[in-house]
């Protein structure tokens, strides 16, 4: 099938509204898990609250200056920065000095779990990174590539508003594929696609009856080579 008559099909789909499959795969080592997340949503966004409360989310920077429109902490042994000398994992939160907060347990058994279901067995992550996208931010092209272990997955959760995964391919010129995120979808990708680019697009205005206009997303990493 060529990449538009794809897109056309998925249209399709969506207009039908027809019951999705549980576990959609992308491409070979990316699944979305539908509603994964959905039952255990409450928990968790209580859990963001509390470990903001300890880390608060903030605009990071890129290392050619910019403010990240998305607002980041982390929970967990690592927690992921950016800033004028560019990307990298620490266990030191800058802007407190002190650790990050721990990962709650509703996240990391979550998480667990998602790869589980995706055919990732024993997935202990060490590094959570919480996003808050409100309407008008975006995360644009990139690979997660800051993390010592390319064997594990990672698993990526939605919550919230809708957003819109731009899903590329191991260059950066591919083109990349649209694929809708809602409340409770957990996508999980390692092994052929650990590397692939992706994206969020641009938060579209829209309201959640548990997060209000924003979308939070969680992604569970394997920063640090087990021990
Ligand atoms: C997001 N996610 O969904 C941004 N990265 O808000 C990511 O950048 C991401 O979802 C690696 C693996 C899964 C992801
Ligand atoms: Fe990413």
């Amino acid at each position: 099938m060529t990449r538009a008559s794809r897109a056309a099909q998925e249209e399709l789909f969506d207009a039908a509204s027809a019951p999705a499959p549980d576990r959609e795969q992308l491409e070979p080592g990316a699944f979305v898990l539908r509603a994964f997340a959905a039952e255990e949503a409450p928990a968790l966004l209580d859990a963001i609250g509390l470990v903001a409360q300890a880390a608060p989310l903030r605009h990071m920077t890129t290392a050619r200056g910019w403010r990240m429109s998305v607002a980041m902490t982390n929970c967990g042994d690592a927690g992921w920065l950016s800033d004028r000398s560019g990307y990298r994992y620490d266990a030191i939160d800058p802007q407190t000095g002190r650790r990050w907060p721990a990962m709650p347990e509703v996240f990391a058994h979550l998480a667990a779990r998602a790869a589980s279901a995706a055919r990732f067995a024993g997935f202990a992550p060490d590094a959570c990174l919480i996003n808050r996208y409100e309407p008008g931010t975006r995360l644009t092209l990139h690979q997660d590539r800051d993390e010592q272990d390319f064997d594990a997955p990672i698993v990526s959760v939605s919550l919230g508003v809708p957003a819109t995964l731009l899903w590329g391919g191991a260059a950066r010129t591919d083109r990349p594929r649209r694929v809708r995120l809602e409340h409770g979808d957990v996508v999980v990708w390692g092994g052929p696609a650990r590397l692939n680019f992706h994206g969020i697009d641009t938060l579209r205005e829209g309201h959640h009856a548990l997060t209000g206009s924003a979308r939070f997303n969680l992604t569970f990493r394997r920063a640090l080579l087990r021990r």
